[in-house]
């Protein structure tokens, strides 16, 4: 009888120690969720943007820092549709990209509250980017 008691016993612990295992593993999952990696980073003095280019643009608004020389990567990875035809007016920048590639296209210091539109030339897809503080 102590025996099955003892089993009893290590049966409901280890179940619990399961189930408070798997209560920890799922708040590390969602505290990696919460950590995204920003696009926006600064290097030298400069700030890059890096945007990927497949089906769309991802991601579609970026904030980025104002009064500071910019250079924007447009990715391409296996990039067939319409998004690898680019069109940034402001900058009258127009380019076919590479089906699989980085791009980079320069962007002078832009003053804070500036909004950049790209779009695909046949303007189905966009992407803007916000020029604050
Ligand atoms: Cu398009």
């Amino acid at each position: 009888m102590k025996k099955l008691i003892l089993i009893a016993i290590l049966i409901t612990v280890g179940s619990m120690s399961g189930i408070v295992y798997l209560l920890r593993s799922g708040g590390q999952g969602s505290s990696a969720e919460t950590n995204v990696q920003s696009n926006v980073s600064i290097k030298n003095g400069k700030q890059i943007i890096e945007i990927v280019a497949k089906g769309g643009y991802t991601p579609r608004n970026t904030i980025a820092k104002a009064n500071v020389p910019t250079t924007l990567i447009i990715k391409t990875k296996g990039t067939y549709d319409c998004s690898s035809a680019i069109s940034i007016p402001v900058l009258k920048y127009n380019a076919n990209l590479p089906p699989t590639g980085s791009t980079p296209i320069e962007i002078p210091p832009q003053s804070k509250g500036t909004i950049i539109k790209g779009l695909c030339t046949m303007g189905m897809y966009n992407f803007t980017i916000s020029f604050t503080e």
